[in-house]
């Protein structure tokens, strides 16, 4: 038998969540952390800032099909202190304790390639390409990890209808920022620097993929990719590119650091798929940050991560297996 939670009667029903829940959440985590620093606990020893206020960024509920899931969002202390981002770190406490000397300001984003012509936009015109939106995306990660975000963005296409691709654009490539004086990490060979992911154009222009600029209702904070990231929620999240610099259009199927890494373990297409497993590890299960630690039951991994009514059509045809 399953415990309560698990058959979803702690979940809020799509059409009840609202910025308003979301702020209350971080309203109770901040007066936690408030309350644990004053006696010298959790937040001292987890390295965090307590009460470290960013701007706030909140949008209007997205319509995206799909783009609110029922899952209770994970906390903001569990996404703000559980990072992949190797260039602050490979532990997943080193983002949060590093990513303080990122500067994502003043930034700017190129956009070049297969384009009409190409421009480049600070972040103040990026952001105001398109209304920001709420959105409540399940996260998972190919160790077998996930959670659930409440990010702040809008649509990647929004960014490519003004972008003008030409008829030769099939993938779009996104280059992240490699610079050794604000990011430690990259004086480990771990990763071939900079960062960089790609999408084939039909993914890109699907309304869930999402350029991020916040989460929890206020700007991202550094450890999460900010000033801007990318956001795939049927992908694993090393699709999810941060710290976006340049986005590329391209012609033939653009080099992603993962797959140059290790092509046996790591595809381009890198889609959620519990039958397809990592060579060293099953995907039939993952754990949910905030579940209850490492004694909690797993739970099973959907298919394209539960998109599957959304996304699906985009692979109708291909070999999953071969295209992994
Ligand atoms: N530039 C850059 N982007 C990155 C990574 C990274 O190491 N560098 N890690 C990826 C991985 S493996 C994951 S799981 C997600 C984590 O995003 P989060 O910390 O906001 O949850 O970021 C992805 N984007
Ligand atoms: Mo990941």
């Amino acid at each position: 038998m399953l415990p309560l939670k698990d058959r979803g009667f702690n979940h809020r029903n799509a059409s009840e969540i609202t910025p308003r829940h979301w702020f209350e959440d971080r309203r109770a985590l901040l007066m936690g952390l408030a309350g644990a620093a004053a006696v010298g606990g959790l937040a001292a020893r987890a390295g965090a800032q307590p009460a470290a206020r960013l701007a706030a960024l909140p949008g209007v509920r997205s319509s995206v099909p799909g783009a609110l899931t029922m899952d209770k969002p994970t906390s903001l202390s569990d996404i703000t202190h559980y990072n992949n981002f190797y260039e602050f770190g490979t532990d997943k406490s080193d983002p949060a304790q590093n990513a303080g000397s990122l500067k994502p300001r003043p930034w700017a984003v190129a956009i070049e390639g297969e384009v009409r012509k190409p421009f480049t936009l600070d972040l103040d015109a990026l952001m105001k390409l398109a209304p920001m939106e709420d959105r409540i995306y399940r996260h998972r990660c190919v160790e077998g990890w996930s959670m659930v975000i409440p990010w702040v963005g809008f649509s990647l296409a929004e960014l490519i209808k003004r972008a003008e691709p030409t008829g030769n654009a099939k993938y779009v490539q996104f280059v992240t920022l490699a610079d050794p004086k604000q990011m430690p990490g990259l004086s480990s060979p771990v990763l071939d620097w900079p960062y960089v992911e790609g999408l084939r154009m039909d993914e890109a222009m699907h309304p869930l993929a999402m350029l991020a600029f916040g989460v929890y209702g206020e700007v991202l904070p550094n450890q999460n990719g900010a000033p801007v990231r990318m956001v795939l929620p049927w992908k694993y999240g090393f699709k999810s590119a941060k710290t976006i610099v340049r986005i590329r259009f391209v012609a033939t199927q653009p080099k992603t650091s993962w797959n140059q890494a290790a092509p046996n373990e790591y595809g381009f297409y890198s889609n959620v798929n519990p039958k397809v497993d990592h060579p060293r590890w099953s995907q039939a299960t993952e754990r949910r940050i905030g579940d209850g630690g490492l004694f909690a039951k797993r739970r099973p991994t959907l298919l394209f991560n539960g998109y599957e009514p959304q996304v699906g059509q985009l692979y109708a045809g291909m070999d999953l297996k071969r295209y992994f």
